[in-house]
């Protein structure tokens, strides 16, 4: 039988396992990416596992998230980065020289490989026909060290490009188009494959904005083939020899499929505070804008800043709003500037940003109060732009120039033809930006700042669990509300004591005190718990503040595996109802957990306030439950397990 494209890679880097969707499959790893606010411990991690040299064909280390420096322990965290990766065989990708799901597209990505990332956007290589998967970055570091990927192996969900998208219409409002239809949870358990005759007319830039933001669908991974369009991107690159064709057979089958006709597509928007929350862009119209921002790993490619540059040309930003533009990588950064059009977007009155998160992650750039804020990202959750109150919506760099300009919510069809966009058929490649690895790693010795605390251990898991109900959520609870971003927190990533005191913080300001008094807890919710970011601190932490357990409707995969990483029991309810029957600070008791694992059976958990019970229950493999039985993954892997 014929094979689709997922199946193929799969197929291939199978080291354990079944290929039947909802069966536990072991994947080789060939390359991993790590970036600053997850990356440093993946390599404390990593460090922790005794080994000398990463096993990978390329490890890839970059800073692009906590970048302004506003104290020491930013740049603490680059130096310890830069010194790791130098001693254990990681390339190291330095600040300024792009965000790493971009840089990893223009220089290393290969189709065909499989890509692992402490970043859940890291799906964007999929736009060369990678099977790159977003992971907590102790799976990173275990990959790293030459373990297998464990996953549930997916449904595949193909989406059938159809026509050819019509002017002002782009990559960004296929994959909105593709929420619209699905929701934040519609990918769960599924790869979003790629396919039909629209695949074509597709350039590699636009198919990574879709693959990147099929992250928002909860999706293991999106992708697509590796075509002509892909080759000429590698030869761009002036890597062609690394392009290999990439496509599904004939007969190939898929678990389901939709259909998209890119010929009727029209500009959409995501409105606040959900990327699934999608309109059309008229039916919005006029709202008042209060800033624009365009940049971010979802659109920053050289063709978005230089359309944006072509829209903006001889006007100048509306006086109503203030505009950011982001380039993706230096590479980018060098090209608009050779070619002239980052003189227009200056001209414009546009503010630049170095080449990094920036604003998506809440790194500076936060909106005034209550204000509209258009961006071309990926995520509006609320409060992740620094502002709270702030609405949050999301639409292609295209929009996002129109309403620059105009001041308000505007269709870009409105501004009359598109401007001609021409794009250098050569552009200048210059890695100086990323530093190989050491030639004699002994010599390397590693930095580390006052910021750079070391790991908290878990304990393994004890037969009875029990604790209050520190936490009562409601859906969809993103990993930024767990562990929020931005400014102030993120340059803790590196410190977990420090880190845990916002843990839920916007939610309830007293939970990380609350949770120390009391020697810990359990936090129950409701669907998609943990959606969003691959952020392992939103497990770490809570791991700190003594959370025991996760009881909840249904989970996110990176965070549900987060969980497990470190320890933390995820439970689903097994009648859903029975969340309304708890309450927040009752006291839960489940007893004879490790029998009841070890025999597969539901859990009975005791409401000691209430004397009534329920039951719960879960779908561990059973390495997933020696990583529980070990108090988690770096427990489980000292003692010499895969
Ligand atoms: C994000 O977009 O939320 C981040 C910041 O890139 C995260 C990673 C992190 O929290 O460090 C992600 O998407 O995984
Ligand atoms: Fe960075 Fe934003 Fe992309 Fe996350 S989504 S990697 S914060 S640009």
């Amino acid at each position: 039988m014929g094979k689709n494209i997922a199946q193929k890679i799969i197929a291939a880097h199978k080291v354990g396992g079944e290929m039947t969707p909802g069966a536990a499959v072991a994947l080789k790893i060939d390359q991993t990416l790590t970036q600053d606010a997850t990356g440093t411990m993946a390599y404390l991690q990593f460090e922790a596992m005794g080994l000398e040299r990463v096993k990978t064909e390329r490890s890839v280390s970059y800073v692009d998230h906590n970048m302004l420096q506003a104290g020491f322990e930013n740049a603490d965290d680059h130096r310890y980065l830069q010194s790791v990766a130098a001693k254990y065989g990681v390339y190291f990708s330095r600040p300024g020289n792009g965000i790493c799901h971009q840089v990893h597209l223009e220089r290393f990505g290969v189709p065909g490989k499989t890509l692992l990332g402490s970043d859940s956007h890291t799906p964007t290589n999929g736009g060369i026909g990678m099977l790159a998967m977003g992971a907590g970055g102790l799976d990173v570091a275990v990959a790293m060290g030459g373990g297998p990927f464990h996953i549930t192996m997916p449904k595949i969900l193909k989406v059938h490009l159809e026509g050819k998208l019509q002017p002002w219409v782009t990559g960004k409002d296929i994959i909105l188009e593709v929420l619209r239809r699905l929701s934040v949870k519609g990918g769960v358990g599924k790869i979003i494959e790629y396919g039909g005759p629209g695949v074509a007319t597709l350039t590699v830039p636009e198919r990574a904005t879709v693959t990147n933001m099929g992250a928002e669908l909860g999706a293991t991974t999106s992708i697509f083939p590796s075509d002509d369009k892909t080759r000429e991107y590698m030869k761009l690159q002036k890597r062609e020899k690394d392009w290999v064709e990439l496509k599904a057979d004939p007969d190939a089958t898929y678990d389901e499929e939709i259909i998209i006709d890119l010929n009727t597509l029209e500009p959409l928007i995501a409105m606040p505070h959900s990327p699934d929350n999608v309109v059309k862009v008229r039916e919005v119209a006029g709202t008042k804008v209060d800033q624009v921002c365009v940049g971010s790993c979802t659109n920053s490619s050289l063709y978005d800043l230089t359309v944006t540059a072509a829209i903006l040309k001889g006007k100048s930003v509306n006086p109503g709003l203030s505009m950011t533009v982001t380039p993706g990588s230096k590479q980018v950064f060098a090209a608009i500037s050779a070619s002239g059009a980052l003189t227009d977007i200056i001209l414009s009155g546009a503010r630049i940003i170095e080449s990094a998160c920036g604003p998506c992650i809440g790194m500076g750039q936060a909106p005034s109060s209550g204000a509209v804020s258009v961006r071309s990202f990926n995520r509006n959750f609320i409060g992740r732009s620094g502002t709270k109150d702030a609405k949050v919506y999301l639409a292609s760099p295209e929009t996002c120039a129109a309403c620059a300009i105009t001041g308000v919510i505007t269709d870009p069809r409105d501004l009359g033809a598109m401007p001609k966009v021409v794009l250098p058929t050569e552009i200048k490649i210059d890695d100086a930006g990323i530093l190989p690895p050491a030639k004699d790693p002994a010599k390397v010795e590693i930095i580390r700042g006052p910021n750079i605390q070391p790991l908290p251990q878990q304990k393994p898991l004890g037969a009875t669990v029990f604790g209050d109900i520190l936490l009562k959520t409601g859906d969809n609870i993103t990993t930024d509300h767990i562990m929020p971003a931005g400014a102030q927190i993120l340059p803790l990533r590196s410190n977990i004591p420090a880190i845990s005191k916002f843990v839920f913080y916007r939610m309830d300001p007293n939970f990380a005190d609350n949770a120390l008094a009391k020697g810990g807890g359990i936090v129950v919710g409701g669907e998609n718990y943990g959606q969003g970011s691959s952020r392992e601190h939103a497990a770490l932490a809570p791991m700190y503040l003594g959370v025991k357990a996760v009881i909840s409707k249904s989970f996110a995969r990176i965070h549900r595996d987060n969980l497990i990483n470190f320890g933390i029991l995820p439970l689903t309810f097994k009648n859903p109802d029975d969340l309304d029957k708890i309450d927040a600070n009752q006291r839960l008791v489940l007893e004879n957990v490790i029998d009841h694992l070890k025999a597969g059976k539901d859990l009975t958990v005791k409401n000691e306030t209430t004397g009534k019970t329920f039951e719960v229950t879960y779908n561990f493999t059973p390495r997933q439950k020696e990583i529980l039985f070990a108090g988690g993954l770096l427990n489980y892997t000292k003692a010499g397990s895969k």
